[in-house]
């Protein structure tokens, strides 16, 4: 049975090339490359008018490993070519592997990726490639100066947990710094590393931040934040208008958490808004199947935009079977909420490129136990908004302070477990007579003080297929309810459900396996569970195009 976004290794598997890449649940829209295996998206950069996008690849099967940076680029981050491989281990200080790394721009519009190799006796360290000519507008050929590597795991530091650089940021000091992820026993840390030709890179004594029992933080990311505005801004600018997001995937959990701070550079250090720090590390971009995540700030539009690796429920075998396994997220704009409190995270415009068929519903009422099939509509393929209106605040049920797991809230309560205010939401990737179906709602509660929404990307009904991971993911929305709104928007695409509660306050990704629900036999409803009526105000839904991918 596969663990999400693990990537154990299987040695029989990983160089088993698939004979025919199966296309039963294959994504349309969603960035993935012909065949293949991939992981942790790498170094998204935009350099003189064309994204690029470098992922972790395995060129020769379906499951993790040969790793090589493959690289696809792109002029509205939907439709994407794809290049050689930018980097593979080739030079002793990445024989044993080229893993997961960063773009950094340096003064002069000079693009450089940092990236973690695995050398000749399998100890973890940072190096540089360059590309090989910048005139050229792709920047097909990365080369690997021979001074690499750049920061070796040294002073007691654990050489196998010792990884993934950030974007460097340059301080007013004039000194470049960077992160690695690394731990200490179970104190997970982002370890600091200072320069100022960014050739020589020495320690700076103590990490930028560190929590203890978290375990091994990969991919870290931090970068700052606008207070007001939702624009994006260069990861070096640090100044009062700004707060600094820190974020760490957990190797232990296999999920992205993140902390919204304060960046104090003069001593170095990362300060969480949440007092108690060291148990805050409580927000994630997505409750769902998400993990090794990146943001790069995209210089063209001015905004920050977050890349997300979703990986596979189903099993290994099923894996090597249909020839591939992962996809990235549809690039997510991020930027600090009024409250400053939490990140706001919405698809890039551009994906409205792909609308096509729209159905527009207007003022439904949803009784209890009602259930409105959304049509005609590609459902297997489609990207669906709605706002509904709650009438009736005062029947929402007690919630009790001890429920502190969203997710187990979830598969507690699933879409068929009757509330007073919801469960009401959505029913993706459904069956015509709703044997299968990935639900996602919201459900309301009354709390001390406010209303507690809970939403739910519950798969517990998903696939008819008994083998597949189906957890019934949630997240908590903090949300002002006084008007009685709150909206919903999902991407539905064959296997992935990608949704976002409250434009953007808490969002959920689920990959699902229908057997019945697939291709024209997928539908789409509204549907309320609860006892009190809610009105859907506005429901938009569009068949999505395929664009060029890869
Ligand atoms: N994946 C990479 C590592 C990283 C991990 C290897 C996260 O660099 O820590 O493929 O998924």
């Amino acid at each position: 049975m596969c663990v999400e976004a693990s990537h154990k290794v299987f040695p029989e598997w990983q160089s088993l090339q698939a004979s025919k890449v199966k296309s039963l649940h294959r994504t349309a829209f969603h960035f993935q490359p012909p065949k293949n295996w991939i992981n942790d998206p790498n170094a998204p950069m935009y350099y003189n008018g064309i994204y690029h996008l470098f992922y972790q690849y395995n060129p020769y099967g379906s499951t993790w490993g040969n790793i090589v940076w493959a690289h696809s680029i792109s002029t509205d981050m939907i439709n994407w070519i794809p290049l050689d491989p930018a980097i593979y281990p080739s030079k002793p200080f990445d024989v044993n592997g080229t893993w997961s790394g960063s773009a950094t721009i340096l003064p002069g519009n000079k693009p450089v990726i940092l990236y973690t190799g695995r050398d000749g006796q399998k100890r973890q360290v940072q190096n540089i490639a360059v590309p090989k000519n910048t005139s050229d507008p792709f920047l097909r050929e990365w080369v690997k100066p021979d001074y690499n590597p750049l920061i070796v795991p040294n002073n007691g530091i654990n050489a196998s947990e010792f990884r993934d650089p950030t974007t460097a940021w340059l301080g007013q000091d004039g000194h470049w710094r960077v992160l690695v992820g690394s731990r200490r026993k179970n104190r997970g840390m982002a370890l600091l590393y200072r320069s100022i030709d960014f050739k020589y890179w020495w320690k700076v004594q103590h990490p930028l931040h560190s929590a203890a029992g978290t375990g091994m933080w990969e991919c870290p990311d931090f970068y700052p934040v606008a207070l007001e505005g939702e624009f994006g801004l260069e990861t070096s600018v640090n100044d009062n208008g700004v707060k600094h997001v820190l974020k760490v995937s957990l190797d232990k959990a296999r999920y992205d958490y993140y902390e919204v701070g304060r960046y104090f550079a003069e001593q170095d250090q990362y300060v969480p808004d949440i007092t108690s720090a060291d148990n805050g590390m409580r927000l994630r971009y997505d409750y769902g199947n998400f993990y090794a995540s990146k943001t790069f700030f995209d210089s063209g539009k001015n905004r920050r935009i977050l890349w997300g690796w979703v990986n596979e429920s189903d099993t290994e075998d099923n894996d090597v079977f249909k020839g591939w396994a992962g996809i990235q997220t549809i690039p997510r704009k991020v930027w600090l909420d009024k409250s400053g409190k939490q990140l706001l995270q919405w698809p890039i415009k551009e994906i409205k490129t792909l609308r096509g068929l729209d159905v527009h519903l207007r003022r439904v009422h949803l009784a209890k136990g009602g259930l409105v099939e959304v049509r005609p509509i590609t459902a297997a393929q489609a990207d669906v908004e709605l706002t509904f209106h709650i009438p009736n605040l005062h029947k929402a049920e007690a919630f009790d302070p001890t429920w502190v797991d969203p997710q187990q809230l979830c598969g507690q309560m699933g879409a068929t477990v009757q509330g007073g205010i919801g469960p009401f939401g959505l029913l993706t990737l459904a069956s015509k007579n709703l044997e299968e179906y990935t639900s996602v709602f919201f459900r309301v509660f009354k709390g001390k003080n406010k209303n507690v929404v809970l939403m739910c990307s519950d798969q517990s009904r998903s696939s008819l297929r008994p083998e597949v991971l189906k957890p019934s993911f949630g997240g908590f929305v903090d949300v002002d309810l006084s008007e009685g709104v709150i909206s919903l928007r999902s991407l539905i695409d064959h296997s992935a459900v990608e949704s976002f509660g409250a434009r953007g306050k808490t969002c959920i990704t689920s990959r699902v396996y229908p057997i019945l629900a697939t291709g024209k036999d997928a539908h789409l409803f509204a549907f309320n569970n609860g006892t009190e009526a809610v009105k859907i105000l506005k429901l938009s839904a569009w068949n999505m195009d395929k664009p060029q991918m890869n």
